[in-house]
């Protein structure tokens, strides 16, 4: 669904209360002793099972369904897409009428499959069943499924052999919430054909049945729950549906939707209810990663809707995919882009056109970002991002050097420098404890991103660089753009992101580490915002081994800047000081709207 400015707001007001909301629940979700458990894993299991999802990186998302055919008009209006019968509130009967339309004969599943896999692309993960309660495949457990179409096929069964045979991996999508089905909770007014009361019992039945058949027939590698958040669904019920289906195939890896502690739109577990193997940040990518251990997969558009638009021309460019894919890799996360094929069964020519040029990008460059994990900087460098192998780094360079000198912050011997465009060509690199610095040559492979590989000798050593020297007159101004971030709601927000902001979880924090040339003794004062509604919070400010206090009074508005002095701090020596702002208590939404900390000699 294209996401306009009020349901962003509402995201975000849905997303801050949420964390608050998920500290209701039990901190484990409480359920029956002769409940089903889902298979113990080891560690090593577990790696083992998200192996080849975690080498994969880039898959391919499928919206499609019956929804295809209004192809997103209705009465005049242009905007729909997947979300159409919810949003145009029409009958369910009348809706169904869209299956009889649904014929589409020119869908060959090779072809497909041949587009994800030339973009470089691992799997797919398309919709078995959507929030409108579709099944794209024959069930036997309701007519309301692709038997009930002019199109006598299984485009589920074409699309998992077409999968086998290219050596890609199948996976699917499936709705949990569903606005056709009679039993599901929180029926629609608009649906006409429902009668009788809603049973969850029921439909969790009916919902496992289904599973069973697409586990059992399409062999899925990955099963991708969506359409959680309704209050019907239970983090008991999460816990239930992750055991019956780990249980029914232990291989099987399953996002963290089919739980209740994602956090909005930034997809990532926060408080109690969580169930899944990995994090489903959607339309964004997390401005830092989550460190090993913790796997996340952005999903994403190719333009503004998810299912088929025939008005929507508003394609990504390359450029932004490809820096997209990346910018994730970069971060240890994975990449599953989204077509929405049409009711003729194609892919459109907008999206073919597009994975085409990340296609030939990642012919030359794939292997900087297949297999690879998180680069060692755990933040984004100003010309490009880092991927990893043992004993490689992947520069991907998207600000070619003027001088041809980029440097690199690792104290790590270079044994060999490369360009993935040209294997054979040794590039000069000097290395050493004060880093290294590889000469590139004069123009880019590729304007959009060149890959120099770095060969070195052991684990990345990163050498910590400073993000703020002192003034000529000693004072150092600690501003948002230049803190480390460390959480998983916490970014910067407003134009030029000129705040830290959604500090909604008082365990994430702040930091600058800091160059110090003229040691003395500073007056430390911070500037930030706070609504009424949200006044309370207490902070700590960390100097080195210096701690001072304060609270947060309101300064009526999120956007209000007020600077306050909340103490000074002796620093004894010049040398690298971490400057460090942590909560220590938030009564309210979020901890403080963040700008900046100065501090100024006295
Ligand atoms: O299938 C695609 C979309 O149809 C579906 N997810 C992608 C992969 C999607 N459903 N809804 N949205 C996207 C946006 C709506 C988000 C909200 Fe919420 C649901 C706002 C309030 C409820 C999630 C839960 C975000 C905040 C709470």
């Amino acid at each position: 669904m294209k996401m306009n400015l009020p349901r962003m707001w509402r995201n975000f007001l849905l997303a801050a209360l949420l964390p608050a909301v998920t500290t209701l629940v039990p901190a484990t979700v409480a359920r029956a002793d002769d409940a089903p458990k889902a298979p113990v894993e080891t560690k090593e299991q577990h790696d083992a099972r998200m192996g080849w999802w975690r080498e994969a990186r880039f898959g391919m998302f499928i919206h499609w369904g019956v929804y295809s055919v209004p192809a997103g008009e209705w009465n005049g209006k242009t905007d729909y897409a997947e979300w159409f019968l919810e949003q145009t509130h029409m009958p369910v009967s009348q809706y169904e009428q869209y299956a009889k339309q649904f014929n589409p004969v020119k869908f060959n599943a090779k072809e497909w499959v041949a587009i994800a896999k030339d973009a470089g692309m691992k799997y797919i993960v398309i919709t078995s069943k959507h929030h409108d309660g579709f099944d794209m495949y024959p069930s036997e457990l309701t007519d309301w499924c692709i038997k009930s179409t002019p199109f006598g096929r299984d485009p589920l069964k074409e699309l998992a052999e077409a999968c086998k045979e290219a050596g890609i991996r199948f996976c699917t999508y499936h709705s949990i919430m569903d606005w056709h089905h009679p039993d599901w909770g929180t029926r629609r007014a608009w649906n006409d054909k429902a009668t009788g009361t809603p049973d969850m019992d029921r439909f969790d039945a009916y919902l496992k049945g289904q599973l069973k058949e697409v586990v059992t027939h399409y062999h899925p590698g990955v099963m991708w729950f969506d359409g959680e958040w309704e209050t019907p669904w239970t983090p008991e019920r999460g816990a239930d549906l992750y055991a019956y289906l780990r249980n029914l195939d232990p291989a099987l890896i399953i996002n963290n939707r089919i739980g209740k502690a994602r956090a909005g739109m930034e997809g990532m577990d926060t408080g109690a209810g969580a169930v899944g193997d990995f994090g489903t940040p959607e339309q964004t990518i997390p401005a830092n990663g989550f460190g090993p251990g913790v796997d996340w997969e952005s999903c994403m558009t190719l333009n503004n809707h998810w299912g088929y638009n025939k008005h929507d021309q508003n394609w990504k460019s390359p450029t932004t995919v490809i820096r997209n894919t990346i910018d994730i890799a970069s971060k240890g996360g994975n990449y599953l882009l989204n077509v929405g094929p049409t009711a003729e069964g194609l892919i459109p020519d907008g999206s073919v056109q597009c994975l085409k040029a990340v296609g030939a990008w990642m012919k030359v460059n794939g292997t900087a970002i297949c297999g690879t994990t998180a680069g060692p900087f755990k933040k984004a460098l100003a010309w490009g991002r880092v991927t990893a192998q043992p004993g490689k780094l992947y520069l991907h360079v998207f600000e070619w050097p003027q001088d041809g000198k980029l440097a690199v912050a690792i104290g790590n011997k270079v044994s060999k420098a490369y360009l993935l465009a040209a294997p054979d060509t040794a590039l000069d690199c000097t290395s050493g404890e004060s880093g290294a610095v590889l000469r590139l040559p004069g123009t880019a492979p590729d304007p959009i991103a060149s890959v120099a590989v770095l060969e070195i000798d052991g684990a990345p050593q990163v050498i910590a660089t400073a993000a703020v020297t002192q003034a000529a007159d000693g004072t150092m101004q600690l501003a948002a753009q230049t803190a480390d971030l460390v959480g998983s709601g916490i970014k910067l927000q407003g134009e030029p992101r000129k705040n830290v902001g959604f500090w909604l979880n008082a365990s994430d924090y702040v930091q600058w580490p800091v160059q110090v040339t003229k040691a003395g003794k500073f007056t430390v004062t911070l500037e930030c915002a706070c609504q009424a509604d949200s006044a309370g919070s207490e902070y700590t400010v960390t100097v080195g081994d210096q701690t001072l206090a304060g609270k947060v009074e309101s300064t009526d508005g999120w956007d209000k800047y007020s600077t306050v002095g909340i103490g000074s701090v002796s620093i004894a020596q010049p040398g690298m000081v971490m400057v460090v702002v942590k909560a220590t208590k938030k009564p309210g939404l979020a901890v403080m709207n963040l700008r900046a900390l100065t501090l100024k000699p006295e």
